[in-house]
């Protein structure tokens, strides 16, 4: 594609913006992504390899990319950081075990080359179940308000209803559309 189409393609908004789902297995990342979509929540099967939609909010697309979370495919999450504008990390409020686990991860990424202009967005998922931690509290164990080289945002949610999805989605086109 020329450089003359890309910038039409800017210009009218048609631009796609990369986003990839990141987060540990189990935490929702299918189901956050077929929510997005269809508004309804579906049957997932672990994520094997990846999986990829485009979605599309008033006029700005995004093209969403969904990573195995299983600790074998987390080595290989660098290879999907190029041109990524927002990171999506689903974390399972539920699972305090695994917490620091998320956090290494997290900051991890956020030391990739790849990843330095990249907005990161938190989802603090399975609201709906009993003893589930709340987004500040997972906010805390993350220790987000260390993070000032990212635009971050945290947001409570649950997939199987929705619920939180909508904002999720108004903070990452604010992002897009603010560079
Ligand atoms: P992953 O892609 O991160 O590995 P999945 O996770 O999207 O496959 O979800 C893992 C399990 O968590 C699924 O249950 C899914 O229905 C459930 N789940 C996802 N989000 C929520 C939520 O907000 N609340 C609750 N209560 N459950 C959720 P199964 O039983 O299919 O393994």
């Amino acid at each position: 594609m020329g450089y003359l189409l890309s910038k039409m393609m800017a210009v009218f908004g048609d631009k796609e913006h990369k986003v990839i789902i990141v987060g540990l297995d189990n935490a929702g990342k299918t189901t956050i992504l077929y929510q997005f979509l269809t508004k309804e929540a579906v049957h997932t099967s672990p994520t094997i390899g990846s999986n990829v939609e485009q979605i599309t909010v008033r006029k700005t697309h995004f093209l969403v990319w969904d990573i195995g979370g299983q600790e074998s495919l987390r080595a290989s999450w660098y290879s999907y950081y190029g041109n990524t504008e927002i990171v999506i990390l689903v974390v399972d409020s539920t699972d305090r075990e695994r917490l620091t686990v998320t956090k290494e991860e997290l900051h991890r990424m956020l030391a990739h080359e790849d990843l330095q202009n990249a907005a990161v967005l938190i989802l603090a998922n399975k609201q709906d179940m009993k003893g589930s931690l709340t987004a500040a509290e997972i906010s805390q164990f993350l220790t987000l308000d260390s993070i000032t080289t990212h635009s971050w945002h945290v947001q409570a949610c649950c997939a199987l209803t929705g619920e939180g999805l909508p904002a999720s989605l108004d903070w990452m086109k604010s992002r897009v559309v603010a560079n």
